[in-house]
């Protein structure tokens, strides 16, 4: 089984390139925050909760998205393999996914991390904040906020996975396919 962790700060690419690596390793692609934006537009109470904070910048709690995780896994249990998109994005829900995989017999092959500046990923943000709709991209201060939470509750699940040897970090900044062939050479890697 093929459980991809894409890691990376906001705006890093975590989504764009899971939509080019669904298609060539057939993998089911949880994002946390597509899950997330989901609840918000069905009205759900989860929504109402997440919405709150994600406008202004702040991780919405463990329990909520482990347990939105461990219902999709349980969903798709004849899955080829993951894509974990904005997924764990704190050392707590690493662990929890961890456990989660451990009892379907599993585990994660690799976490592959897209290394981007900071003022690129605030650039690519306010571009994409023009036509998404998204309150999260519209406002720098929100997005500098992101960055933070990134750094200090996120950045740390990197050595969860440097401590497993399962990580590999590769540059973010690019053409789209230049960064994906990156990406497709690392988990060559991996399935040999
Ligand atoms: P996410 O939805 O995960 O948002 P993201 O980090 O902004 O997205 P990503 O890195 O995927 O960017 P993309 O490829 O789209 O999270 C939103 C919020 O949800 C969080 O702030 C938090 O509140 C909450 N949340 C989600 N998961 C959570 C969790 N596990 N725990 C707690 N809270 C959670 O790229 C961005 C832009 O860059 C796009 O416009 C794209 O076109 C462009 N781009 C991509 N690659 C490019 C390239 N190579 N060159 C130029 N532009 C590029």
């Amino acid at each position: 089984m093929l459980n991809l962790v894409l890691f990376g700060p906001p705006g890093a690419g975590k989504g764009t390139q899971s939509q080019k690596l669904i298609e060539k390793f057939g993998l089911i692609h949880l994002s946390t925050g597509d899950l997330l934006r989901g609840e918000i537009f069905e009205g759900t109470a989860l929504g109402l909760e997440a919405k709150k904070l994600m406008d202004e910048g702040t991780l919405v709690p463990d329990k909520v998205v482990i347990g939105m995780i461990s219902n999709k896994l349980d969903a798709n249990k004849d899955a080829k393999g993951f894509i974990f998109d904005g997924f764990p994005r704190t050392v707590a829900q690493a662990e929890a996914l961890d456990e989660l995989l451990i009892s379907k017999s599993s585990s994660i092959s690799g976490m592959i991390a897209l290394e981007v500046n900071d003022a690129e990923l605030e650039n690519r943000l306010l571009l994409r904040g023009k036509s998404s709709g998204r309150p999260d991209d519209a406002n720098p201060e929100v997005i500098r906020k992101r960055i933070k939470e990134y750094n200090n509750k996120t950045a740390p699940v990197a050595d969860f996975y440097k401590n497993q040897n399962k990580y590999t970090s590769i540059n973010g900044i690019g053409e789209v396919n230049e960064i994906f062939t990156s990406i497709c050479d690392v988990i060559a890697t991996w399935l040999k």
